[in-house]
């Protein structure tokens, strides 16, 4: 464990290397990230907003993203030709993002079309997500989206054809789809190791949205236990939580988004508001320390060891070899497919 002395030693090197690069560099980082990587960020957000900063800043050379794999990604198919993207730890993944590769991707998307119409279903894709699931979509008249956005690109999507393929978050799929109306039955889950989803030929037919099985494994940690606890403890209490939850927890919840909602929500309670936020804990401890007139805490243990990968030492490293290692490249193929699915997104 590093100590004071040298976290300290550590970030003055960090900034003075940010000095020397001025506008050439761009530090993105993510809600998700511990404090003091945050701290020397200059934008923090969610993966659409820093998508949105990574496609619009023009000026930066190098784009150092703070954050997991596939968000950095997504930078990079966004980028210019001129921007270098870079992670501090190539390896910082995402748990959800694996449980969809191209191969069960496009064998299910070709069972269904053994089906129905293929013409009939948009595929929409979580940017929680490979490149090459993002790339399959933008071949497919799909799009990306967020939790921020997901309500849209559902409405986009209907707007277009009768049916929705959902990957890779099961729990958001469906949460977005309760929210707009629709009936569970109109809800299959897709589960890839099973022959047709596991499901049958006659509800493939009738489904609007089918939901791969796939799910983050902290937000799904919590349960509507944990809710019942904190309101007996705390009976003025707020419950928010994310998207990526069971519907059974968002069902018990006060509110539900994605972090950027959790963070307007939070800086608009009042003064002395009790709130139990069901997300990943290094938000939660942020927002604890930027609101210290507020109670707010976590609704059980949520520390995403993906993104906890990225650390002052690695932020470090990365900036002392700018432009070289780390650097997130993406096949030109997949990066002009992704685009579009990307761009589908953006343009909502
Ligand atoms: O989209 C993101 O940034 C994630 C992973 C969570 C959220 O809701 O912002
Ligand atoms: Fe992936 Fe969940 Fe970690 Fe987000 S919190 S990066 S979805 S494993």
């Amino acid at each position: 464990m590093k100590d004071k002395t040298d976290e300290k030693e550590t970030i003055e090197k960090i900034l003075k290397i940010k000095k020397e690069l001025g506008k050439e560099l761009i530090i993105l980082t993510h809600h998700y990230q511990r404090k003091a990587i945050v701290d020397l960020g200059d934008y923090r957000g969610d993966s659409f907003g820093l998508s949105q900063k990574a496609a619009t800043d023009k000026d930066a050379r190098y784009i150092v993203f703070c954050g997991v794999h596939f968000m950095a990604e997504s930078a990079a198919i966004l980028s210019q030709e001129h921007q270098i993207v870079q992670i501090p730890d190539l390896d910082a993944g995402c748990w959800m993002a694996d449980m969809a590769d191209l191969i069960m991707v496009e064998k299910a998307w070709n069972d269904v079309a053994g089906i129905v119409e293929k013409d009939s279903v948009t595929p929409l894709v979580y940017m929680n997500s490979d490149a090459h699931i993002k790339a399959h979509c933008g071949r497919n008249n799909g799009a990306v989206c967020t939790s921020s956005n997901a309500p849209d690109a559902f409405v986009w999507a209907f707007d277009r054809r009768g049916k929705i393929f959902f990957f890779p978050d099961e729990h958001l799929g469906r949460n977005t789809g309760n929210r707009m109306g629709l009936a569970p039955e109109e809800m299959i889950v897709w589960d890839p190791d099973k022959p047709l989803g596991g499901n049958t030929e006659a509800r493939i037919k009738k489904a609007k949205v089918f939901l791969w099985k796939g799910y983050c494994l902290i937000h799904t940690r919590f349960t509507v236990d944990h809710i019942k606890k904190k309101r007996e403890e705390f009976p003025d209490i707020k419950i928010v939580t994310h998207p990526e939850c069971t519907q059974e927890v968002v069902k018990e919840s006060d509110a539900v988004g994605s972090t950027s909602f959790i963070v307007k929500y939070v800086k608009e309670a009042p003064a002395g508001s009790t709130i139990a936020i069901g997300t990943e804990i290094n938000l939660i401890e942020r927002l604890a320390i930027e609101y210290p007139d507020k109670t707010i805490m976590t609704l059980f243990d949520s520390l995403c060891p993906n993104m906890y990968k990225i650390n002052l030492d690695k932020l470090l490293e990365t900036l002392e070899n700018i432009g070289m290692v780390n650097v997130v490249t993406i096949p030109e193929e997949i990066k002009h497919d992704a685009r579009i699915a990307l761009d589908n997104m953006l343009s909502l």
